[in-house]
C-alpha cells in the first residue's frame, strides 16, 4: 500500500475532487465510497493510484457550512475564517437569502461581512435603506462598485481578506465573478486548470472553486461557489434561532414566559423592541417566517 498524503480540496464536482499538496501540485482524486463528504477547504488523506488520486479519509474540520432543507443537506466549503455575502440593489436581492446565510454562518461559528455592490447605479439608494439594519446589528457593510471603482473596491476588500480564508456567496449577477477577477489576476488560469482537470467546460458554475489571494505563503483564499435558490436551516433547532440573530439576540431572557419563542405570547421583550422600533420590522418579520419553517413537522 501507498503511503498516504496530506492535501486540501481545491475544487469539487460531484464524486471528483481536486486536491492540492503542500508543494501546490494539484491531482484529481475521486472519493472512497459512494459518496463524497469532502468539501472545498477541507484537509484530506489520500493516495496515489496511477496519474489520479483517491481521497481515503477526511481531516476534523474547524467548521462547515451547509445548508439544510427536509431532506437534504448542501455544503458549501468548510475551515473558513469568513464569508462574504455580495449584494447589489439591481438585481434586487432577497433580504430572506441574506438573513438565512447570515443565521447558517452565525450557527457555524463564522463571522460575516456584506458587500453592496454597484453602488454606482440609482438602485443602490434603496439597497443600503434594506441593509442599516444589518450594519445596525454589527454585521460590516462594505460599498463597493466592482466595476465602476475598481481601485477603490480592491483597497477596501485587501485588507478584510488577507491571511484568511473567505467563502463568497451571493445572488445571481451581485457580481461575484467580478470580485474574483478583480481580486485575483490568475483566476481565469486557475479556474481554466481545473475545468481542465475535471473536463467539465471552461465556465464552471456547478463548481465551488478555491482561489489563492496573492501568494499562498500568505494564507489568504477565496472561494467561489455556485448561486443558490433556497437557503435551507433545518440544522437549527426553532427555539435557537433568535439567539442566531444579533439585533434579536439583547432581548432574550426579559420576556415573561422563560420558553417564550417570540410570537403571539403576551409580555414578549423581543415583540417590545419591535414596537419601539428597535428590531426592524423587516427582520422580525423573517425570523417569524424562519420560525414557523423550523417548527412545522416535515411534510409526506
Ligand atoms: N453598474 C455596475 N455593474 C457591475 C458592477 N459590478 C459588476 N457589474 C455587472 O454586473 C453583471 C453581473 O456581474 P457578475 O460578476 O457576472 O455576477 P455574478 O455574481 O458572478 O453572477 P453569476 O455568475 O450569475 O452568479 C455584469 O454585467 C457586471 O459587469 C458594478 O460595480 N457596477
Ligand atoms: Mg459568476
Ligand atoms: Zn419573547
Amino acid at each position: 500500500m501507498t503511503e498516504l498524503r496530506l492535501g486540501r480540496v481545491v475544487a469539487s464536482h460531484g464524486r471528483h475532487l481536486i486536491v492540492e499538496t503542500d508543494d501546490r501540485r494539484r491531482v484529481l482524486c475521486h472519493a472512497r465510497g459512494k459518496k463524497s463528504q469532502a468539501v472545498v477547504g477541507d484537509r484530506v488523506r489520500w493516495q496515489r493510484a496511477g496519474d489520479e488520486g483517491v481521497v481515503e479519509g477526511v481531516e476534523p474540520r474547524r467548521n462547515l457550512l451547509f445548508r439544510q432543507d427536509e431532506w437534504r443537506t448542501k455544503s458549501f466549503a468548510a475551515n473558513l475564517d469568513g464569508i462574504l455575502v455580495l449584494v447589489a440593489g439591481e438585481p434586487v436581492f432577497s433580504e430572506s437569502q441574506l438573513a438565512r446565510a447570515l443565521v447558517a454562518a452565525e450557527h457555524a461559528g463564522i463571522p460575516a461581512l456584506i458587500g453592496l455592490n454597484k453602488v454606482d447605479l440609482p438602485a443602490a439608494a434603496a439597497a443600503r435603506a434594506r441593509l442599516a439594519p444589518y450594519a445596525a446589528m454589527g454585521v460590516p457593510v462594505i460599498e463597493l462598485a466592482l466595476k465602476t471603482a475598481p481601485d477603490a473596491a480592491r483597497a477596501a476588500l485587501a485588507p478584510r481578506l488577507r491571511g484568511r480564508t473567505t467563502l463568497v456567496l451571493g445572488p445571481s449577477g451581485s457580481g461575484k465573478s467580478t470580485l474574483i477577477n478583480l481580486m485575483v489576476p490568475q483566476a481565469d488560469a486557475q479556474v481554466g486548470e481545473i475545468s481542465r482537470a475535471l473536463g467539465s467546460g471552461r465556465h464552471t458554475t456547478t463548481t465551488t472553486t478555491w482561489y489563492w489571494l496573492g501568494d499562498p505563503a500568505e494564507g489568504s483564499a477565496l472561494i467561489d461557489s455556485p448561486g443558490f435558490q433556497q437557503f435551507g436551516l433545518h440544522q437549527v433547532p426553532a427555539a435557537e434561532l433568535a439567539a442566531l440573530m444579533p439585533d434579536l439576540r439583547p432581548h432574550l431572557g426579559h420576556c415573561r414566559f422563560y420558553n417564550c419563542m417570540h410570537r403571539h405570547e403576551p409580555g414578549c421583550a423581543v415583540r417590545a423592541a419591535v414596537e419601539r422600533g428597535e428590531i426592524s420590522a423587516s427582520r422580525y418579520r423573517l425570523y417569524g417566517e424562519i420560525f414557523d419553517e423550523l417548527s412545522a413537522s416535515p411534510r409526506w
